[in-house]
């Protein structure tokens, strides 16, 4: 393999590195305990799924990318759109539904899109990304632009035709696309032990003759490492990737779900090994907590900022509607 001249890590500030990562991985928690609170109080509407103790995910494998890559994701979309740079503005603003949303106000939790940093959207239809994502990963290919796609889902994707659709392809095309399953144990209420047979879902890449990979999420570096090591794969020999990370959602699969098949034990006892707090452990220890204050008050102050922005803004008016339609200026 030649050399890659955009290594995920860099040894000489490796400590600076992770107080960034840790930075993301609180901003995503903050936005989504904002927007829990605004949707108690009626100002967000429709659906809402947090991504609550699963954001070292989005953060170290977004990390392993270069900024042209591409990520496609699902409902659960607010922390991939952050880490991939969107502003805390524009996605509080679109769970709002307010005009200065992403989507402006169109499209809501569930459909997180971002052409600038090519976030290629959440998707509501339990799998039917996947074979958009390996349309992507088709379309860097094609075009030799050196563009790596990562699609993200969940456990419960994996029953879905979409899934093998998708990996299928990008098997038989050799597509650059790394599949990254992030195994929260659950569908909605229903566990892994009752949805598939063979729990370990890596094993599905032997059937397509793909590389695969699978780790428990506790340190959001290592999700870098490896991830990594999988979009290396992709960008240098134009090979797909499964990857299944073991992670944990701390809230109901959305707001209307009081979680009450698991135990409150099961759910201590991974609060234990939040990646977040683990980050924040270790940079409080060798990075100190004055630094680490500072840090935190930053990004407290840009959630703040986009709550107060998402709460001012605009609902877009009816000539939205309008220009939506096949001859408006979304046409062209
Ligand atoms: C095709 C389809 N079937 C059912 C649903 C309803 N649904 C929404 S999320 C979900 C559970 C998916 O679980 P998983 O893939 O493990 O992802 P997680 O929500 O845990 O992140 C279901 C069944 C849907 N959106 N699409």
């Amino acid at each position: 393999m030649s050399h890659d001249p955009h290594p995920p890590t860099r040894p000489g500030s490796q400590l600076d590195h992770l107080a960034d990562l840790y930075r993301q991985m609180l901003l995503i928690r903050r936005c989504e305990e904002e927007a829990a609170r605004a949707y108690a109080q009626g100002k967000i509407g429709g659906f809402l799924h947090l991504y609550i103790g699963q954001e070292a995910v989005a953060v170290g494998s977004i990390a392993a990318l270069r900024p042209e890559d591409y990520v496609v994701t699902t409902y659960r979309d607010h922390g991939v759109a952050l880490a991939k740079g969107m502003s805390a503005r524009a996605m509080m603003a679109e769970l709002y539904g307010k005009d200065t949303g992403c989507s402006r106000g169109l499209g809501g939790s569930m459909h997180m899109f971002d052409k600038k940093t090519n976030m290629l959207g959440g998707y509501g239809i339990v799998g039917a990304h996947i074979p958009l994502a390996a349309g992507a990963a088709f379309a860097s290919k094609y075009r030799a632009d050196g563009r790596v796609t990562l699609c993200y889902f969940g456990e419960g994707a994996v029953s879905i035709g979409g899934f093998h659709e998708g990996v299928s392809l990008a098997a038989l095309w050799k597509l650059p696309i790394v599949f990254i399953c992030e195994n929260n144990e659950y569908s909605m209420g229903t566990p892994l032990s009752r949805s598939m047979s063979v729990e370990d879902v890596s094993m599905k890449a032997l059937g397509y003759g793909i590389d695969r990979d699978r780790f428990f999420v506790e340190d959001v570096l290592e999700v870098e490492k490896r991830i990594g090591e999988a979009v290396q794969r992709a960008r240098e020999l134009s090979l797909p990737t499964l990857v299944e990370v073991r992670t944990y959602r701390f809230r109901g699969h959305s707001m209307s779900d009081p979680a009450k098949y698991r135990t409150a034990q099961e759910l201590d006892e991974r609060k234990k090994k939040d990646p977040l707090f683990r980050a924040r452990q270790r940079l409080a220890d060798e990075y100190g907590e004055q630094r680490l204050k500072e840090l935190e008050d930053l990004v407290e102050k840009e959630v703040m900022d986009a709550v107060e922005f998402a709460d001012k803004s605009p609902e877009p008016d009816a000539s939205l509607l309008e220009s939506t339609t096949y001859d408006g200026p979304f046409a062209a």
